[in-house]
């Protein structure tokens, strides 16, 4: 199931680089339920621009479903039960989310994760998220499970500090990056989102980020 893509001609290399696995169209045959999953969290957590502890207003929207949401504000980041916009609890999460993560967890080499996190981000053109490690987890045994639907975009992937130099890795509709062990501390992100409009989600593109969080 894992596959290494590598551009031809000049520019950037794209690859899959060590303790990341990319699972490609893994997510395809869920896309259905996936999307209709989406606009059930969305209808009760609508996407909102979280503020950064320094003061900025984030490019990538976001919501969540689970037990537990990632949330940013001048406090810090940190996971919460309830959405702090409603104080009502996150949404359930659905189903197909939690099989699908399951099943990628399983393919990447880490059988048994249940995820009780799960983190949308949507991003329209020019919406990025810079280097950061996942650290506001309690416990770094579990892995990372990440779902791209919609635009494609390029996954920047480093080592555990900063200056590490990163691969790019080319995500598109239905993939699904895997990593944990001695990676799962490893700085990652998305470069700016190039324009386009996808056939099923327009000019944007989702992301599915499931983790261990409590
Ligand atoms: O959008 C992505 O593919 C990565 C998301 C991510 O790094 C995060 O939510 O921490």
């Amino acid at each position: 199931m894992t596959r290494v893509r590598r551009q031809t001609g000049p520019g950037p290399l794209f690859g899959t680089p060590p303790g990341l696995t990319l699972l490609q169209g893994f997510a395809l045959p869920a896309e259905d339920a996936l999307l209709a999953g989406i606009e059930q969290v969305v209808q009760a957590a609508p996407f909102r621009h979280m503020i950064t502890p320094g003061g900025f207003a984030m490019s990538v929207a976001l919501t969540n479903c689970g037990a537990l949401g990632w949330v940013s504000d001048r406090r810090g980041y940190r996971y919460q039960p309830n959405d702090p916009e409603t104080g009502r609890l996150w949404p359930a999460m659905p189903a197909a989310f939690l099989d699908l993560a399951q099943r990628a967890a399983a393919a990447g080499g880490f059988p048994g994760f249940t995820p009780d996190a799960c983190l949308i981000n949507r991003y329209t053109p020019g919406a990025r998220l810079t280097l950061h490690q996942d650290k506001n987890e309690r416990d770094f045994s579990a892995p990372i499970v990440s779902v791209s639907l919609g635009l494609p975009a390029t996954f920047l992937f480093g080592g555990l500090e900063r200056t590490d130099p990163q691969d790019r890795v080319a995500l598109h509709h239905g993939d699904v990056v895997v990593w944990g062990g001695p990676t799962r501390l490893a700085y990652h992100g998305i470069l700016p989102l190039k324009e386009g409009d996808h056939p099923r989600l327009g000019p944007c593109r989702i992301n599915m980020t499931f983790r261990l969080a409590s």
